[in-house]
């Protein structure tokens, strides 16, 4: 088992469409562990920090005028393998070439209102978490079905 926390994002659509529920509920069914959350709105600094890597690109400003447009759920997940599990959970960034049964292929149609982001590596995430964590707001407990998930 390769235990590992990870940086999810509801994003300001799922806030707005009432949806952030049902998503979570994906999760937590998964058998992933919720170790932070928070509905918070994000800055443009850390808009930019997020999505530095996207710097440049055409589609840049939208997806930051996007993120900062209402508020968004902030988590942090843990569990086996934790990333790699939550990129396929939340399927292919284009909602449109989400397969059903992900959370973008089932709550999502378009590119950038894709429902949530989920970070793509273990390092990426520890960046991404910092960005709205501070390290005592992210929590150590067990879940009492854990020797059913395990
Ligand atoms: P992901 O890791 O799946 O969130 O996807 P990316 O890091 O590739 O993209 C970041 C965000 O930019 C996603 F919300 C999708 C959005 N995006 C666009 O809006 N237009 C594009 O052409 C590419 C990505």
């Amino acid at each position: 088992m390769v235990l590992e926390r990870t940086f999810v994002m509801l994003k300001p659509s799922t806030v707005a469409r009432a949806m952030t529920g049902k998503v979570i509920d994906r999760i937590e069914n998964k058998g992933l562990k919720i170790a932070a959350m928070k509905l918070t709105w994000v800055t443009q600094e850390k808009a930019a920090t997020l999505y530095a890597v996207h710097k440049g690109k055409p589609f840049y400003d939208a997806l930051v005028a996007f993120i900062t447009s209402g508020p968004i759920v902030a988590m942090v997940i843990e569990g086996d393998e934790a990333v790699k599990v939550i990129r396929k959970l939340i399927g292919a960034t284009n909602a449109k070439e989400a397969e059903p049964g992900t959370i973008r292929g089932d709550f999502a149609l378009s590119n950038q209102k894709n429902a949530v982001h989920a970070s793509d590596s273990a390092e990426n995430a520890k960046c991404e978490m910092a960005v709205f964590f501070a390290p005592e707001e992210i929590l150590t407990y067990k879940r009492a079905d854990e020797n059913w998930v395990y």
